[in-house]
């Protein structure tokens, strides 16, 4: 099991509509990050400078910004590319964190 972290950026004014689309998340992209193995997925928002700061344990290969070539996975980061800074992809542009204190 790995413990992953990565930071994205939000737009600037666009919080209340990030957390609507995700209390509406996708059943089917759900899914997708259950089977590929994403558990425990938070996602918390540094108001000050925008970012977003992600967790999740991985017990697959990947983590969730692996599953680019997931045509459901393609089709959020497309619905999502008006709120967040993106890839030309549309992939969000995400930056690893490495982790420096774990305490059980
Ligand atoms: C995020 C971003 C991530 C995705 C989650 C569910 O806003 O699009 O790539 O894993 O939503």
């Amino acid at each position: 099991m790995q413990r992953l972290a990565f930071k994205m950026k939000l737009n600037p004014g666009q919080k209340d509509v990030y957390i609507k689309r995700h209390k509406e998340l996708w059943p089917e992209l759900k899914k997708i990050l259950k089977d590929s193995g994403v558990s425990e997925y938070s996602i918390f928002l540094d108001e000050e400078t925008h970012t977003l700061f992600a967790f999740q344990k991985v017990s697959g290969q990947g983590g969730s910004q692996e599953l680019s070539n997931n045509p459901i996975v393609k089709k959020w980061w497309a619905f999502m590319a008006d709120i967040m800074e993106t890839n030309p992809d549309n992939s969000p542009i995400s930056h690893p964190l490495e982790e420096v204190f774990y305490m059980k």
